[in-house]
């Protein structure tokens, strides 16, 4: 039976079929799927084949083909990846600029990441709350930035959101971005992940977790990965309804909670290949006097021409250099 794989414990699956039934699902150990090399060989947002047996354990068997998918280098294994999410139509980083900060390479890598498996992203910039003045300089500028790039920003507070007392879904503009789509929300823990989700969903279903007071850290609330249903047929709903059919193909508004992560690596990458993921040093390379000018100094390079003019960011520059830092390193080979 054809189902869609909504969680992810790491040893099981969540599988959700047509018809409105859910099963923990188990996959084989020696189960792989070719060219991709990866800690998960299943990812939420996979449509999967179920076989159950005599036994009542159900088994994945095949994983369908993917639309893309999105990965990021594992933490320990720095040959492997892991597969965050798998046929998503928009990736949002939740970022904040205070408790946590989340820095501008965290930023920068993400997209990066993104642009490499052609998902399309957007920065959800949130506990806007919580900033002062000047902090709401900064964060307009750093909006600004992106806005200038093309990934749609936003701004945010899901605490208020959450404890407003209208039916989020129909009053606030940023539920409407999640509308028809698959969703995978990703950010440092503590940014407010699965607060945002539960202020969409109007219903506390995710765990949320203070941030510690020493260090304005997250801790790593959410352990799972899981996919949440936003709308049922063509009305929005605010409950996820244990048991009712939905069809995989019209409903298509779905948010994936994922839990906080640190960094991201792009894996299997060429120097020359880097800049390819900077839409504006993309751009601007194609001025620079080799073919193959990866902008460190060499010379006659456009794009060390645009930062010292001021039309390259230089937090953008310094993201770059990061990422080539890892590729030269051979960090994530
Ligand atoms: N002031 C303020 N606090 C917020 C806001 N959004 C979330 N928080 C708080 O931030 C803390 C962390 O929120 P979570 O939703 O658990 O964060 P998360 O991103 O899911 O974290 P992980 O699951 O660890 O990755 C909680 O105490 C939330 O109440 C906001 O907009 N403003
Ligand atoms: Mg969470
Ligand atoms: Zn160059």
């Amino acid at each position: 039976m054809k189902g869609l794989v909504i969680k992810s414990t790491g040893t099981s699956y969540g599988v959700h079929f047509e018809d409105g039934t859910t099963a923990e699902c188990h996959v084989k150990g020696n189960f792989r799927i070719r060219g991709i090399r990866s800690t998960n060989p299943v990812a939420i947002g996979d449509y999967v084949e179920v076989t159950t047996l005599d036994d009542g354990t159900h088994w994945i068997t095949e994983v369908h083909d993917r639309k893309n998918y999105i990965v990021r280098r594992s933490t320990n294994l720095s040959y492997a990846s892991h597969i965050l999410a798998a046929n998503v139509d928009m990736a949002a980083l939740i970022v904040t600029l205070r408790h946590p900060e989340t820095s501008t390479t965290f930023i920068d890598r993400f997209l990066a990441t993104c642009e490499a498996y052609r998902v399309p992203a957007c920065l959800i910039f949130n506990k806007v709350d919580l900033l002062t003045e000047d902090e709401l300089q900064e964060l307009s500028a750093l909006r600004q930035l992106y806005e200038s790039l093309d990934y749609p920003t936003y701004a945010i507070s899901a605490l208020t959101l959450a404890s407003s007392p209208d039916n989020l879904l129909t009053s606030s503009p940023i539920a409407s971005i999640f509308e028809g789509k698959v969703t995978l929300l990703s950010g440092n823990s503590g940014v407010g992940k699965s607060t945002l989700l539960n202020a969409i969903l109007g219903k506390d279903i995710a765990r949320t977790g203070a941030i510690s007071s020493a260090h304005h850290k997250g801790m790593h609330t959410t352990t799972f990965s899981e996919m949440y249903p936003l709308k049922h047929g063509s009305e929005w709903c605010s409950v996820v309804q244990n048991g009712s059919a939905l069809n995989h193909d019209v409903q298509r508004s779905w948010i994936i909670d994922t839990p906080g992560i640190k960094g991201f690596g792009l894996l299997d990458i060429e120097k020359e290949e880097v800049g390819h993921y900077f839409r504006e040093i993309f751009e601007v390379a194609r001025d620079c006097r080799y073919s193959n000018c990866i902008h460190m100094n060499e010379p006659g390079c456009a794009v060390n021409q645009a930062v010292i003019d001021g039309r390259i960011a230089l937090s953008r520059y310094e993201s770059y250099l990061s990422i080539l830092d890892d590729t030269t390193e051979g960090k994530y080979r």
